[in-house]
Parts: C-alpha cells; sequence; structure tokens
C-alpha cells in the first residue's frame, strides 16, 4: 500500500516537475521500448483475431496493459519514428514520408533522458539517415535492412553480422542492458525490422509456417463497391500488385517459365538479393523447403483461376508474414526471460508496439498507409508492475505522439512544452481516465508506391472522418460501430447530417490545436518540393 500511494503521488506530482531532478538514480524506472516493423494486431495473439500464436508478446497482456485502440498519427515508417522521437505530428517534425529529411537536431525523448542521466540506445531498424542522435549507443540497419546476414551501422562504422536478423537484433540489446553501468536507469529502443516486406522468415520457422493454413479475412475479394476513389485506386492487392519472386519466393526462373510479369521492376532482384544474402547451408535448407511448394505451384498453376490464385498468394503471404513474426516474438520472450532472471523485472517498463498496422488480406490489401482501421490502429501492450495492473485493457485512443512524453514522465521528467502528445501514465496507472476524444491522422506520401492519396482526418470512439485532398477532394465518413469493416462512406447520407457535422467542426478545432492547416497541407505537395533527401 505505501509503494502504491507513494506512486499515486509520485504520478500526479511529476506533472508540476516536483521530482525532476530528484528521485534517486537508482529508483527510475528502466525501459525497453519494442517497436516491430508492420506488425498488424491481428497477429498478436492476445488480441483475439486466431491467426497465430505469440505466447510471449501475449505475456505482456497477461501481465500488464493492453491497448486495443491505439492509433498512429501517419501510417508509414520513417514518419512514425520521427513521431515517437519527437512527440510532434509530421507537419512539425518535417519526417512528412520515408523520403523527407529528418533534422537530427532537433529535441528528442531520447535526448532529454539521456541529459537526465539515463544510459540510452537504438538497436535495430530506424530507417532515417544520419547518425542517431539522443543516444549512446546505436547499431541500426541501413534504411530498410536484410534479414539474413544483414549489415549494420554500430556506432557510426558499418558491419555485416552472421545471422538472423530478429535474433541479432535482440542479442544486440541483452548484450547491451548487460554491459551498462549498472549504476544509471536505461532506455533502449528494440527495434525489429520484421514483420516488414519481404518476409523471410528464420530457418527454424520455416517448416512449419509453409505448412499452415489461414483464415481468409471477410474482404479479401472486396470490391470497393460503398467507397471512394483513394481506395479503388489503391495499388496494394494481393494478386494484382504484390510480387511473385521476392514477396511469394517463386523463383525468377520459374517466373518465366510460367509468363508471370515483374510488376516491381526490381521483382526478380529482390528474391535473388535476398536469398544470395544467405550461407550455402543456410540457402540449401530453405530451398529443401521451398522447392517442393513452387514446383507444387508449378503444376497447378495452370489450371488455376483468378480466385485461386488470389487464395493461393493470400496463404503465401499469411505463410512468411507470420512466419517472421515468430521470430519477434522468440526475441519478446528471450527479454523478458532476462529481465526476469536479472531482478530488472519490478523496475523495468516494456512496451511492445509496431511503427503501425498491417492489411492482412483485408480489402484484399498488404501494405498500410490509409486511415482506415488495419494500418491505423497499432498493436501497443505495456508492462510496469510497479504501477500498472495485470491483465487489463483500454479502449483509450492514445497515438504514438504521446510515447515521448509518457516515456519522460515516467522518468520524471517534464516534456518540453511543444511536445504534441500526451503522457498517458496515469491512464495506465488507472489513476485518471480523462483523455483525448479524437485521434488525429495525416497522410503524404503520394504519388508513390502504393498510391494511398493523400488524407488526413480524426477518430472519435465511434466515427471516423477522412479528407482525401490533392488529385480528388473526397471526404468519407464511417460508422465505426455499425460498420467496423469500412465498407460503407455515409458522408452522403442524410441519415448521418448530424453526426457529420458534428464531425466537421471536431475535425477542424484538432487541426488548429495541433496546429494543421490547409496551408499545411499545400507547401508538402510534390510540386512545392519541400524537404526532399538530395538524391530525390
Ligand atoms: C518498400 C516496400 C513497400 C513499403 C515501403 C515502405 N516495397 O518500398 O511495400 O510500403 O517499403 O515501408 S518493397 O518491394 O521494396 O519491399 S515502410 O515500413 O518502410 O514504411
Ligand atoms: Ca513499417
Amino acid at each position: 500500500i505505501r509503494i502504491v500511494s507513494f506512486l499515486i503521488l509520485f504520478a500526479s506530482a511529476s506533472t508540476f516537475t516536483i521530482f525532476a531532478q530528484s528521485p534517486s538514480p537508482k529508483k527510475r524506472p528502466n525501459i525497453v521500448y519494442i517497436m516491430s516493423d508492420d506488425h498488424g494486431y491481428q497477429a498478436i495473439s492476445a488480441y483475439g483475431y486466431g491467426l497465430n500464436q505469440t505466447p510471449n508478446i501475449d505475456r505482456l497482456a497477461k501481465e500488464g496493459l493492453l491497448f486495443t485502440r491505439a492509433t498512429v498519427t501517419n501510417s508509414l515508417c520513417a514518419p512514425s519514428r520521427a513521431v515517437l522521437l519527437t512527440g510532434k505530428h509530421s507537419y512539425i517534425n518535417g519526417k512528412i514520408d520515408n523520403e523527407a529529411k529528418f533534422d537530427w537536431r532537433q529535441d528528442n525523448f531520447a535526448k532529454i533522458l539521456q541529459a537526465h542521466g539515463y544510459q540510452t540506445a537504438l538497436i535495430g531498424k530506424i530507417h532515417m539517415d544520419g547518425r542517431p542522435a539522443g543516444f549512446d549507443h546505436s547499431a541500426v540497419l541501413i534504411d530498410q535492412g536484410e534479414y539474413y546476414n544483414p549489415n549494420f551501422i554500430i556506432n557510426g562504422k558499418k558491419q555485416q553480422l552472421q545471422g538472423y536478423v530478429s535474433d541479432l537484433t535482440t542479442d544486440m540489446v541483452l548484450d547491451w542492458i548487460d554491459n551498462r553501468d549498472k549504476e544509471k536507469p536505461f532506455c533502449v529502443l528494440y527495434h525489429q525490422k520484421a514483420p516488414h516486406r519481404e518476409w523471410l522468415p528464420a530457418l527454424r520457422h520455416i517448416a512449419k509456417y509453409t505448412q499452415m493454413k489461414f483464415p481468409e479475412p471477410a474482404t479479401l475479394f472486396d470490391n470497393f463497391e460503398g467507397r471512394g476513389t483513394a481506395a479503388k485506386t489503391a495499388e496494394m492487392n494481393i494478386l494484382k500488385h504484390m510480387n511473385w519472386a521476392g514477396d511469394n519466393k517463386i523463383p525468377p526462373a520459374m517466373m518465366d517459365e510460367l509468363g508471370l510479369k515483374e510488376y516491381m521492376n526490381w521483382d526478380k532482384a529482390a528474391y535473388t538479393n535476398n536469398l544470395g544474402r544467405m550461407s550455402a547451408q543456410e540457402r540449401a535448407q530453405w530451398d529443401s523447403v521451398y522447392q517442393p511448394i513452387m514446383e507444387d505451384f508449378k503444376a497447378a498453376y495452370p489450371n488455376m483461376s483468378q480466385q485461386e490464385l488470389m487464395q493461393w498468394r493470400f496463404q503465401r503471404y499469411m505463410q512468411d508474414y507470420l512466419g517472421t513474426v515468430a521470430a519477434v516474438d522468440d526475441g519478446v520472450g528471450k527479454l523478458l526471460d532476462y529481465l526476469q532472471a536479472n531482478g530488472l523485472e519490478e523496475n523495468t517498463i516494456v512496451i511492445y508496439t509496431s511503427d503501425q498496422g498491417f492489411y492482412l488480406g483485408e480489402h484484399g490489401w498488404f501494405d498500410k498507409r490509409f486511415m482506415y482501421e488495419e494500418s491505423l490502429r497499432t498493436p501497443l501492450l505495456i508492462k510496469y508492475p510497479k504501477e500498472i495492473a495485470a491483465g487489463i485493457s483500454s479502449s483509450a485512443l492514445v497515438q504514438n505522439l504521446d510515447f515521448a512524453p509518457t516515456l519522460l514522465d515516467y522518468a520524471g521528467v517534464a516534456a518540453p512544452k511543444d511536445m504534441q502528445g500526451q503522457s498517458f501514465r496515469k491512464l495506465a496507472a488507472g489513476t485518471d481516465s480523462t483523455w483525448r476524444d479524437a485521434a488525429y491522422y495525416t497522410y503524404y506520401e503520394y504519388p508513390g508506391i502504393h498510391m494511398a492519396k493523400r488524407h488526413y482526418g480524426i477518430r472519435t470512439d465511434r466515427y471516423k472522418l477522412i479528407h482525401f485532398y490533392y488529385d480528388v477532394d473526397e471526404w468519407e465518413l464511417y460508422d465505426l460501430e455499425r460498420d467496423p469493416q469500412e465498407l460503407k462512406n455515409v458522408y452522403d447520407d442524410p441519415a448521418y447530417a448530424n453526426v457529420k457535422s458534428e464531425m466537421q467542426q471536431k475535425l477542424e478545432k484538432v487541426r488548429k490545436e495541433y496546429k494543421d492547416s490547409d496551408a499545411n497541407d499545400q507547401k508538402f505537395l510534390p510540386e512545392n518540393k519541400i524537404n526532399r533527401q538530395a538524391k530525390n
């Protein structure tokens, strides 16, 4: 009881920064922030979709809090990472899309933790050029990184490591924690590349996952009736836009024999490069599993209907995607065991999330980008036995925007005033349930790969309003209670006239509060060439 009341006092006092410098350094919590890449919540068994088993990530749900409606502010890799670091929306931190330049000179929460006596490390994927600032130690992949025997930049020096990327990332995290200065608290960003495209599972998982059959989502054959232009013109359909070799692992020579054309002109090269990284032994084991599957496909292909082809491609996609999730889950298990074995369990906050959600066949899609649920939402689980009850869940509209202020709050450091997120520490502790009633979203990478049009919008408890702009001017309104799959745009439905006007007013208010505007949207249009990387 004494501990609890101290913590409640601590939680409320920290808002007034009384404890900013005061708690003894040893008492401050450690932070392990685990973020994987493109890990949809549907692929975590604690979320209850029945696709796969993730027993270790599920431990976080059993021992902590699972957020059911956590969202990102911009469903794309590098922008999401910039929001995490800065606690600011994309149009403020400048990293609006994967190509824009990220300015490492700006403030980020790791720099602040460092200045307050934390040891900090960034290990894995960051997807931003330049030496990461705010970290005592960094070991990062180059751009998207590689699955087998990947290159890392370790404290500025490029090195090829032998092994499987998810295991290497986990081991480097554990090594760093093990060799830390034990007098100081630590914060490590443990960023897995998996399960990002092109989905190459670890050898120990391929035999099992390639034999599995996964349930098809109800909207695998979505025809987009009742939706606008953006969903119809997006290029992320599993049947039409996925790569045969790179993604589905059909050898380039077999593509030629079957007359299959590259969709992306790097398809065959991706296959050759990805598999070419394996040692002869690794490659032999890989081939022993994949070759028979491909031979079966070759025999069946001439008689397959378009529907059967879609179903085959969906299974192939799920087998490899979920196969890569398995090693991520193994890593979480290893980490939790390590914390336990080393007496770090009580005083360490463990967070599991992804840089965004992902389509696992819903609407026929892979990839993300849209403000529709599967990619707007992101998994979020947090365990901190000192403050957070075990086995609870929350439907609060927390966002990745909130990580920076939340982690600073846990460390007893006041967040800078210009951070736009809010600390969810008290919400997680159950000591204060006041929270935002609308999550704000912006997306800019268009025209570009997958062709998801520019848009912004808000999601409230029940509704979602989206404005697509640039080469269209279209609005969409969804009633998530009646239409959780977002199949019917009710923007022009007279029955929703009141909802529509309330949502529009709310959107305007939120845009103003977060300092966004039409002028910002204009500023970032491609013709204005703002903030492009030199190479573009
Ligand atoms: C690559 C992928 C895309 C993916 C982007 C961004 N194509 O370009 O499918 O949307 O990365 O992903 S691939 O054929 O090269 O794999 S992100 O997670 O980095 O934003
Ligand atoms: Ca991503």
